[in-house]
């Protein structure tokens, strides 16, 4: 054990998403070897941070978040794999134990609340760097503030605009633990398993040239521009099946259509813009953005794409998944589709369900004692 370093392993040992750990650094000489490894994207060194400056960064080409909690702590976030932890771990200090989180050391010295455990626990169900940056901005006191901030309002009506504001981020905050949910959708045999594939690059879907194969729907995780996605494969949209077996899938696939952030409309080019497209297209519900994949580009006798009747903003990629034309047409539409616009680094967010909902009741009728209520459940 390195004498003045210690690693503490704050999330469970396993594999995880993200795995925080805690590296208590005391000496000069020794908080610096965090600078030999860890190269922020803003250039500051981990070793002179301020107190509650949260960096973003690589440490030996992979995405970590550090974040100086206190004079000689730091908190690093990095993947979830054991391996991760192990070499990050090791380049610090030969010691590293598993233990329950030590109380957090705040970095205004407030004491840890129920705020700051609420969002712990979003934080540790954060999938990427870039997302747990966001939560780790509320941790280390963005939403405290706001709240504080509050609670001096004395105008009702001025105090329910701003909380307005703040909720109007409620569905980006929400998709920071849970991934944005893509729906592939399309006819039978216009190419959807093969597309999943291509997009998360490996065999996954079952690609059969036999209409009606995805009787389940199939998921896949991929992250863009450090964004979390979920991509659900489903079986092809038929009204006239008699099987029912396909049956449960067609109707698998209808409810995806309807429970999803961005739907992929796979349309065969060789059949065409058929009226089943048409119609798939129209089921498509106005709030998810939607892209039609214009498929199988690559064999001659393709109908021109022209022939999509597309309305509603729906952008129209040529796609095949066969040679890759296109994909990465689609890994670069998925993200900015799905996150237009992001709050400030540090703006405060609404990652707290119950508070959210709490909040919601004092936008709808602003009075200054279900405020304070509110309030002093939470600072
Ligand atoms: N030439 C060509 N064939 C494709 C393309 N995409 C899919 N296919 C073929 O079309 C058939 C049906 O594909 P599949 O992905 O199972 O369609 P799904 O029913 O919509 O999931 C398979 O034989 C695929 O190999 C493509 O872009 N080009
Ligand atoms: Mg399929």
């Amino acid at each position: 054990m390195n004498g003045e370093t210690k690693v503490t392993r704050l999330t469970a040992a396993g594999r995880g998403a993200v795995a925080v750990m805690r590296a208590n650094m005391s000496g000069r000489a020794t908080a610096e070897r965090l600078d030999s490894y860890f190269r922020a994207a803003n250039g500051l060194l981990p070793s002179r941070a301020a107190i509650g400056r949260i960096l973003y960064g690589l440490w030996d080409g992979e995405d970590v978040v550090v974040v100086r909690v206190s004079d000689n702590n730091w908190e690093i976030h990095c993947h979830g794999g054991d391996a991760a932890v192990k070499r990050i771990s090791q380049q610090l200090t030969d010691d590293v134990t598993s233990a329950d989180p030590p109380p957090h050391e705040r970095p205004d010295n407030a004491t840890e609340g129920r705020l700051e455990k609420s969002i712990l626990k979003q934080l540790l169900k954060c999938r990427t760097p870039r997302t747990a940056s966001f939560l780790l901005t509320q941790y280390t006191g963005a939403l405290r503030q706001f709240l504080s901030t509050l609670s001096g309002q004395e105008n009702m009506q001025a105090a329910a605009a701003e909380v307005n504001k703040f909720l109007r981020w409620r569905d980006f905050a929400a998709h920071l633990t849970a991934p944005w949910r893509v729906a592939v959708i399309g006819q039978p045999n216009a190419g959807k398993s093969s597309l999943l594939n291509a997009i998360i690059g490996y065999e996954r879907s079952i690609v059969f040239d036999q209409p009606g194969t995805t009787r389940d729907l199939v998921e896949a995780e991929l992250i863009l521009d450090g964004w979390p996605l979920v991509i659900v494969d489903t079986a092809g949209i038929r009204t006239d099946v008699s099987n029912d077996i396909e049956a449960v899938g067609v109707d698998s696939a209808r409810r995806t259509a309807t429970s999803c952030d961005a739907c992929l409309l796979v349309v065969d080019s060789q059949r065409g813009w058929t009226d089943a497209d048409e119609e798939l297209l129209s089921a498509i519900p106005a709030t998810c953005q939607s892209a039609i994949l214009w498929n199988k580009t690559d064999l001659p006798d393709r109908r021109s794409v022209s022939l999509c009747r597309v309305t509603k903003g729906t952008s129209i990629i040529e796609t095949s998944a066969v040679d890759g034309i296109g994909i990465n047409e689609v890994l670069t539409w998925l993200p900015a589709a799905l996150v237009s616009v992001t709050p400030l680094a540090t703006a405060p967010l609404p990652v707290i369900g119950s508070l959210n909902t709490e909040l919601t009741d004092f936008v709808d009728s602003p009075s200054q004692m279900l405020l304070r209520k509110i309030l002093a459940g939470w600072l």
